[in-house]
């Protein structure tokens, strides 16, 4: 296999860095072998599930307007499916990749290519297994260029991808299991990382730190993104500030901070320059964490060394990281975002609206029904179930989403979904979070279908219902505005919903398909809080969804 690999990179025909102004749309190949490795961290061997036997897996490097085609060989014991993150997949839906949502999964031993052209975005996204709690260990950057070949910013000398991703020292297919069969969260993780490495901090880690080296006086571009699968994360650079220039693949207004947060799923670009005393410094993250009535998350920082000019060190500088629960800092930081007007694939917010929805997000109770029904369940802390709109999220089994809408399969989901609350009450009332009244969430498979076209707001309501937590919420196949600015919003993919809190995004429904919606924390995404939004075909050819390619993974 390394020879049929070696074939596909010499068939890369893209042009590398910032300098592509000339290239042409180019087909950018990949091989990602799916496989079980041994790795040693933390003083332990283990065994993981990467691809190419790396961690992070191999970078995707892309320039807007390429077709990329990934040859996907599952030579692991699991079934696989990958999902790139932020991608629009315009009239490529199928390869969205969400198990059962627009696939069902490749099966041990078997491959997929996953084909599709990269159009209207230019930025940092990712990619990741999107099944089971597999993308803790199978993940990665994608990085596309801009077509121009030019930044709305100077070009920066150098760009870096900075993955902070969460570890365990278990199998997270059994941990996975484990939480399901007891009924509750997943154990906490053992480590964070930065590019697939925990940093000295860590026990038998010292040359287990992500290593940048730099020049002084210069200007890089880090393109961070929070592959973690539960956490929202902290990030800083001791002695150093940063600009924001982009996040989620969209360009926002330059933002001088000294400390950058994201939640699972989030990508934020920053320019650095390299104006201090030439050293060693620590980059390092740790989770921000405000839940109520939830037990605390792993607590550990993850460092990275950032080395100037190749000088010797002894102990580098560490930043004075942000309270575990300080949420001034992460709003202050979610709430400066803007989006740069008039800047590479930028667009206006819809104003007129075709479809409002309100959906409450959290946990509740699954094995009543509803009102009332519940009476008498105990509520259990942690829940085994989390809903939108007291619906938890049943993914189907015997087809996908998408092929059930395609071919009009009954039996496979219901499109009734409801815009508004079953009941009102007082959503974030933490007396309300032991009310079985309010707890129900029977397991369904319930979507959102609107006409193409359609421009669609959702406000998000957490609830306190058994307890309040913050949710990423993920939408595929779009971008979102996140409102209420109706100039110059934050576009995003993915949006934290704040602990007993609210966020409104708007986006129009241009592209035909069936698109998960979800929560970004695998452990509540497992739970249930999920629904799909069904977009419909257009008039025209070019806004029809063409068929399922003919080797589309089968349940
Ligand atoms: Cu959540």
């Amino acid at each position: 296999m390394a020879r049929r690999q070696a074939v596909f990179l010499l068939a890369l025909a893209f042009a590398l860095g910032a300098m592509s102004s000339m290239a042409s749309a180019a087909i950018v190949e990949h091989v990602f072998n799916v496989e079980n490795v041994t790795v040693s961290k933390l003083c332990q061997d283990h065994v993981i599930t990467a691809v190419n036997g790396s961690l992070p897996g191999p970078t995707i490097q892309v320039t807007e307007g390429d077709t990329l085609l990934v040859h996907v060989f599952n030579k692991s014991p699991y079934n696989v499916t990958i999902h790139w993150h932020g991608v629009f997949q315009l009239l490529s839906g199928w390869a969205d990749g969400p198990s059962y949502i627009t696939q069902c999964p490749i099966l041990p031993g078997d491959n997929y290519t996953y084909k599709f052209t990269i159009t209207k975005q230019e930025g940092t996204l990712w990619w990741h297994a999107h099944v089971s709690f597999l993308r803790a260990t199978v993940y990665g950057a994608l990085v596309i260029l801009p077509k121009s070949g030019q930044y709305p910013f100077p070009t920066p000398h150098e760009q870096f991808p900075i993955i902070l991703g969460e570890w365990w020292n278990t199998n997270v297919i059994d941990l996975q299991n484990q939480a399901q069969a007891l009924g509750t969260g997943p154990n906490n993780s053992d480590a964070y990382t930065i590019n697939g490495m925990p940093g000295d901090l860590y026990p038998c880690s010292t040359n287990d730190s992500y290593m940048l080296n730099v020049a002084h006086g210069n200007t890089y571009m880090l393109r961070i993104i929070n592959a973690a699968l539960n956490n929202q994360l902290f990030f800083k650079i001791a002695n150093h500030k940063f600009t924001v220039v982009a996040v989620d693949a969209s360009y926002t207004d330059p933002y001088v901070t000294d400390v950058a947060v994201l939640g699972p799923g989030q990508t934020v670009d920053v320019l650095l320059t390299t104006d201090q005393t030439p050293g060693a410094y620590y980059m390092a993250a740790r989770p921000y964490f405000n839940a109520q009535n939830a037990p605390p998350p792993d607590n550990t920082t993850t460092t990275g060394i950032l080395i100037y000019d190749e000088l010797p060190y002894t102990s580098p500088i560490m930043p004075l990281l942000p309270a575990l629960n300080d949420t001034p800092t992460a709003h202050n930081f979610s709430s400066s975002l803007t989006s740069l007007v008039g800047s590479p694939n930028w667009r206006p917010v819809p104003t007129e609206l075709d479809e409002q929805l309100l959906w409450t997000i959290g946990l509740g109770v699954s094995p009543c029904g509803p009102p009332n029904a519940c009476t008498g369940v105990p509520i259990s802390h942690p829940p085994a179930s989390a809903n939108i709109n007291n619906a938890s999220f049943q993914f189907p089994t015997s087809q996908s989403i998408l092929q059930a809408h395609f071919f009009n399969v009954t039996g496979i989901y219901t499109a009734d979904l409801p815009d508004q609350p079953p009941l009102k009450f007082d959503y974030t009332n933490p007396a309300n979070s032991n009310n079985t009244a309010f707890a129900f969430a029977f397991k369904s498979t319930r979507v959102k279908q609107v006409k193409y076209n359609a421009t669609v707001e959702i406000v998000f309501q957490d609830t306190t219902i058994v307890g309040a937590e913050n949710h990423p919420m993920h939408l595929h196949g779009y971008n979102f505005h996140v409102k209420y600015n109706l100039f110059n919003p934050v576009i995003r993919n993915t949006i934290g919903v704040p602990v007993g809190g609210w966020a409104t995004i708007r986006f129009q429904a241009n592209n035909p398909g069936a698109w998960i919606l979800h929560c970004h924390l695998d452990a509540h995404l497992t739970m249930g809080l999920a629904t799909v939004i069904v977009v419909e075909n257009g008039p025209t050819p070019l806004s029809t969804l063409p068929p399922p390619p003919p080797d589309l993974p089968q349940c």
